[in-house]
């Protein structure tokens, strides 16, 4: 028996067993974890729309990305030892959270997702990024379920066209360029508090909301510590677990009170860098 397969032989596992990663690499994303109770998921629920009541829909506002960088709960939910668990089953006992966001649609919202790659824009030197994808409502088919193409996280990064269409929750409205087999899509349906696991490469997307109730979630970017930013000066991102003896990211810092002034002006700053990434090549700075 070799090094590396004796190696996977005695890896013990936190969350996941060892079919359960085997079938993630296999197939590109896991479903469903739980992860909070439900009475957990409706007190994050409730944080938000406090914030909604007197700012309007967190969508709207640059709080949409990189909350847990203004909301105390959000950085506490980032490193919940449950996640970080389940993510250390696939990614190992080092990581880093690069960015957090909300994807959220309203009743009968229009609001979609199209076919994409998560790599496509982000600018990361390697594929081994999973995002945890936490139900704070339910997610099903009726309100817009993210879906995903099992095993097209085994194709390389694939070509993208962007549309910046309106009801389009991507930064870019970005698709894929080359035909998706949708018939073969999996709907990644969860109950509040349920998480899903994705792989940065695996095709996937989601329809409108046709249902009269919310679906409300926060999709977190997990990445082991030796994966860098390849196309900026710098790029920012929050140790979570383990040790960083790469140092390719400067550390957010957390949040001591919730949208407080300091915290306010380093989300600006940071999502600003971050928008030059995501953004470059057009003449856009914001969706
Ligand atoms: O929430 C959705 O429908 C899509 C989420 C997504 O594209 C992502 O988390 O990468």
């Amino acid at each position: 028996m070799s090094g590396a397969q004796l190696a996977a032989t005695d890896k013990t596992f936190r969350v996941l067993t060892r079919d359960e990663v085997d079938a993630f690499n296999r197939n590109g994303y896991h479903f469903p974890v739980r992860v909070l109770s439900t009475a957990e998921a409706d007190a994050c629920r409730e944080k938000i729309e406090s914030f909604e009541f007197d700012h309007g829909l967190i969508m709207k506002t640059p709080f949409r990305n990189k909350p847990h960088m203004v909301f105390k709960w959000a950085n506490q939910l980032i490193r919940h030892p449950r996640i970080l668990d389940t993510v250390e089953d696939i990614l190992g006992p080092n990581l880093l959270v690069w960015g957090t966001s909300f994807f959220i649609k309203e009743p009968n919202d229009p609001a979609y997702v199209s076919w994409h790659q998560d790599s496509t824009y982000w600018g990361l030197s390697h594929p081994d990024i999973v995002t945890a994808w936490i139900a704070l409502t339910q997610s099903d088919i009726p309100n817009g379920a993210m879906r995903v193409v099992p095993g097209t996280h085994l194709k390389d990064q694939l070509p993208h066209k962007d549309t910046f269409a309106e009801n389009n929750l991507l930064t870019r409205g970005q698709e894929v360029a080359v035909e998706v087999q949708g018939d073969k899509a999996v709907d990644l349906t969860l109950e509040p508090g349920e998480m899903s696991l994705h792989h940065v490469r695996i095709v996937h997307g989601s329809e409108p909301n046709h249902a009269n109730y919310r679906r409300l979630g926060l999709a977190i970017r997990y990445v082991p510590t030796y994966v860098r930013q390849t196309e900026g000066p710098r790029d920012y991102a929050t140790l979570v677990r383990g040790r960083d003896d790469y140092h390719h990211f400067d550390y957010e810092p957390t949040p001591r009170i919730d949208l407080g002034a300091a915290e306010v002006a380093d989300h600006k700053r940071i999502t600003e860098e971050a928008n030059k990434i995501l953004y470059r090549g057009t003449d856009r700075l914001e969706s």
